[in-house]
This record gives structure tokens, C-alpha cells and sequence, in this order.
């Protein structure tokens, strides 16, 4: 009998265990929406302005293959309305989750309202928005770019830190009005310190923002761009740049005036992509603050969680690290990218 007792009490425990480590894999979540059928995602990407994108739309097409994730993706060529579409579009579809990567913070509202109305789950993916009620989006997961902007900004201190003088810094902004910009803007700012941004722009003890001019994330509006910012100011010691695509044109921009870059002008970039990485090792960029663009596989896991109705997180950063020239080569990633 109490063998029989012991025996029972080994299966119970066993089945428990077997049931508990079920539940960690997310295996057990849904595959298939109501219907029995695959589930469906909608993402509305932004556009193809960078390496970075191109590496963020591979990685989301390449893990909904991997998790059985029927995809519709659309690439809004850097319009908002565009994406407003590809999203109206997914709801007349009736898709079981909705994700884009918002090319600007605001104006989103509508469109929401529309997708929640008809109890579609949205996540963002990467960019953040503002809106004017809460609960319009389910999860976010990407970036935090505030500190994106810190980072930069307090290896800019260390590397001045014995230097005397007043510190002439240019600024390559990305897309005016998207939250990488507006945070690596203000984070950027808020660690170089001893400021008084909101009234003086350009006002800090040491450093100085010559100018903050957009080039779109975009090489071709970086090297444009950092042409004009060469023909108006002498004396420039740095360029912060909002991404390694504008880094690089103004790379280009620079070498072609017979500036060197990473040696005359102290360069500053985000992203880590493999020519930016490839051009600090001949040191021509400084300091690079990684932005990882590949969140397909959490995405996919968000989606299915949403599916099966199972609560997720509101919001998941990546991590990501601060490359510099003081990192021997072989620490420094190599990207697929
Ligand atoms: O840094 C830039 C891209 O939104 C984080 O957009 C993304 C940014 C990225 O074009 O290269």
C-alpha cells in the first residue's frame, strides 16, 4: 500500500514537473489563432533609410518564418501615411496582431482607435509614439534612446575631460519628429551637463553645439549635409552623429576636404553596423553606442503571447554597449549587418 502510495506521489511530482517546464517554453502558446489557422502579423515598416533597417526588416521576415508566423509586410517608404494605410489595411484583413516601427511619434491616434475597436493587439516595434489616450498599443520592444544619447554624451566628457577650452560640437540628426532623434538629442545634452538648453540651444561651460542639422538617417543626407556644416564653420572637435549611416557619408564629406575623421574631428555614431565598426578600426570613428535592430524573435514571442491572451510585458529594451577606439580589434562586434 504504501508502495502504491509512493509510486503515485513519483508520477504526480513527475507530471508537475513535465506541466511546469511546459509552461517556461513558450512552445506551449499558440501557434494557431482561433480560427485553427496560422496566425497572421501585419508590420508596417518605416522605410529602407539605413543599414540598420534593412538588418531590422531581415530580422523580423526571417523569425516569423522560424516560428510558423504567417507575415504581410509592408515597407511605407518613409511616409506616414503610407504606414497608416499598410495598418488600415491589416485590420480589413482582419491579421491577428499588428506591429510597425513608427517613423514619427504622433499623429498615430486614429488609427489606433481603429485597430482597438476592433480588439486587434498592436505592438511597436523599435520607435516609440506619443498619443493623447493611453492603452492604444499592447507592448513596445526596441531601444531606449534617452540613453542612447547619454552614452554618447558621457564618453564625450571622459575624452575632453583634461582638455581646456571650449569644446566646437556639430550634431547629424535623424528624422525630425522620430523618437531615436528626439531622445539621442536629449539624452546627448542632458550628460554633457552644466547647461541651460531650453533657453541657449547651444549653451553648455565646455561644450558648444555648433548646429544640429538633420540628415534623415540617410548616408547620402549625411555626407550633404556634413558638406554644408564644413563650408560654414572652421574648428569643429566633434561630430555627433544620430546613426552610422550619416556618420559614414560625413565621413566621405570630410576626407574629401582633407579632414581627418577620428583624428581632426572627434566622431561619434550609433548602431554598430560592420562599416562603422570596420571604420573605427582604421580610426576614423571614435565612439560607437550600439542600437541592436534585431528584436524579430521577441517580437514573435509578443505575438504569440497576444494570441493565446497571455499578458506580456509593456515595454522591453534591449541591451546594447558602447563601443570605443580604446577596444583592442578583436573585442569589437562583427554584425551581420
Ligand atoms: O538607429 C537608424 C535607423 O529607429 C533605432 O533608425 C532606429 C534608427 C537607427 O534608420 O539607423
Amino acid at each position: 500500500m504504501k508502495k502504491l502510495f509512493l509510486a503515485s506521489l513519483v508520477v504526480l511530482v513527475a507530471s508537475a514537473i513535465s506541466t511546469y517546464l511546459l509552461y517556461l517554453d513558450d512552445s506551449f502558446l499558440e501557434t494557431e489563432n482561433d480560427f485553427g489557422s496560422k496566425i497572421v502579423l501585419g508590420f508596417a515598416q518605416l522605410g529602407a533609410e539605413s543599414e540598420w533597417r534593412s538588418a531590422s526588416s531581415a530580422s523580423i521576415k526571417d523569425a516569423a518564418r522560424r516560428y510558423g508566423i504567417e507575415l504581410m509586410f509592408e515597407n511605407a517608404q518613409q511616409k506616414q501615411e503610407n504606414q497608416i494605410k499598410a495598418i488600415r489595411s491589416f485590420i480589413a484583413h482582419r491579421v491577428d496582431v499588428i506591429a510597425f516601427s513608427p517613423i514619427v511619434e504622433t499623429g498615430w491616434d486614429n488609427i489606433l482607435l481603429e485597430a482597438k475597436a476592433e480588439g486587434i493587439p498592436v505592438v511597436l516595434v523599435d520607435r516609440h509614439i506619443r498619443t493623447e489616450s493611453d492603452g492604444l498599443f499592447a507592448a513596445f520592444v526596441g531601444s531606449d534612446f534617452v540613453e542612447e544619447g547619454r552614452k554618447a554624451g558621457r564618453w564625450l566628457r571622459k575624452k575632453f575631460a583634461d582638455a581646456e577650452g571650449e569644446v566646437r560640437v556639430v550634431e547629424l540628426r535623424g528624422t525630425e519628429g522620430s523618437s531615436p532623434m528626439r531622445g539621442r538629442y536629449e539624452g546627448f545634452r542632458e550628460a554633457l551637463g552644466d547647461n541651460d538648453w531650453d533657453n541657449d540651444p547651444k549653451s553648455s561651460a565646455q561644450f558648444k553645439v555648433l548646429c544640429s542639422l538633420r540628415g534623415d538617417f540617410m548616408r547620402s543626407k549625411g555626407r550633404e549635409t556634413m558638406e554644408q556644416i564644413l563650408s560654414s564653420y572652421s574648428n569643429i572637435d566633434v561630430l555627433f552623429a544620430h546613426n552610422d549611416d550619416m556618420a559614414m557619408g560625413a565621413v566621405e564629406a570630410m576626407e574629401e576636404r582633407g579632414i581627418r575623421p577620428g583624428k581632426d574631428v572627434v566622431v561619434i555614431s550609433v548602431d554598430a553596423q560592420r562599416s562603422a565598426v570596420e571604420a573605427m578600426k582604421q580610426g576614423k570613428i571614435n565612439c560607437i553606442v550600439e542600437c541592436n535592430p534585431y528584436v524579430g524573435d521577441r517580437l514573435m514571442e509578443l505575438v504569440r503571447k497576444l494570441v493565446a491572451g497571455v499578458s506580456v510585458p509593456s515595454r522591453i529594451y534591449s541591451e546594447e554597449k558602447v563601443y570605443t577606439e580604446d577596444d583592442a580589434p578583436e573585442d569589437l562586434p562583427v554584425h551581420p549587418y
